[in-house]
């Protein structure tokens, strides 16, 4: 990345976009009205999470199990992954029917509001869980960054519904307003409010509320696709830039691209050898 030497004479100015070839554009975010995200915004700074009914329709949820099925091998390597719980990692490698979740424009659009821009994809798994499984350990998601609470969220989450998501067969379980706590932990007593939603519909919550896959107490699975973002200064849990092919990059959405870490942080985080990662895609190298 190059600086033009007379736009940068204050600190401030490199808060600013540096890039010349490729300036920051708008998310698709921008295309949901205002009055929505408002009450979205409420919902999350009053409770932490918000609950989008019926987002993918019956046929959507009915592809994306059939496409990652074959994946569905073995289970986790511990219990916080779950003796009873299939994950698969890296999605965006595998299928393109999931790109609809991660960049989906509501999601964006509180995305646009709660981080800053360039935010990137942290992680995106499929998420099944099986007959059997306990709870899992409740947590949240920004932990994994050593930064004290109470602060404003580092991250933020979607769970998406593929199965029917009822109160016996591991429908996340949140704890409304946790995401306002300092250094306590849930206890006993603290309300946990199992995520009932039908197929096709989405949770959101910021990265500081505590939460965790439910126990499966039902004859069937549930399956999850979960996509996780974080702020473009953050080191994502995936290394997707390692994991996901140039091809692949190039074949994903604008929003997509910037969130796989195609994108800079001003004035300098991010950068290849100097320049804005996109041209690397510039070439028809795959390498
Ligand atoms: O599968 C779920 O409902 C939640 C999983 C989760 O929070 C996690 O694995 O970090």
């Amino acid at each position: 990345m190059s600086i033009d030497d007379d736009s940068v004479t204050t600190l401030e100015d490199l808060r600013g976009d540096l890039a010349q070839r490729y300036k920051w554009t708008p998310t698709s975010g921008s295309s949901v009205d205002s009055s929505v995200v408002e009450a979205d915004m409420a919902a999350l700074d009053r409770d932490g999470y918000v609950i989008w009914e019926n987002l993918l329709s019956a046929e959507e949820c009915r592809q994306i199990r059939e496409d990652v099925r074959p994946w569905l091998g073995h289970t986790g390597r511990n219990s916080f992954e779950g003796r009873r719980t299939q994950r698969i990692y890296s999605l965006l490698s595998r299928t393109r029917l999931c790109d609809r979740l991660v960049d989906h424009p509501r999601v964006l659009a509180v995305l646009d509001r709660i981080l800053m821009p360039n935010y990137l994809l942290s992680a995106l798994q499929a998420i099944n869980i099986q007959p059997g499984e306990d709870a899992q350990l409740a947590h949240h998601d920004d932990g994994f960054y050593p930064v004290p609470r109470p602060r404003d969220p580092l991250a933020a989450a979607t769970i998406w519904a593929i199965d029917d998501f009822t109160a016996d067969n591991g429908a996340t379980v949140i704890y409304p307003g946790s995401h306002r706590w300092g250094k306590r932990r849930p206890g006993p007593d603290d309300h946990a409010l199992p995520v009932v939603m039908p197929a096709g519909s989405c949770v959101f919550f910021v990265g500081t509320l505590w939460h965790g896959g439910g126990a499966n107490t039902s004859s069937a699975d549930r399956l999850a696709v979960t996509a996780q973002y974080c702020q473009p200064w953050l080191r994502p849990m995936e290394a997707f830039t390692l994991s996901i092919s140039r091809g692949i990059a190039r074949m994903v959405s604008d929003d997509i691209r910037r969130m796989l870490g195609y994108s800079i942080h001003p004035p300098f985080v991010g950068a290849v050898d100097g320049l804005h990662p996109l041209r690397l895609l510039e070439t028809g190298e795959d390498a």
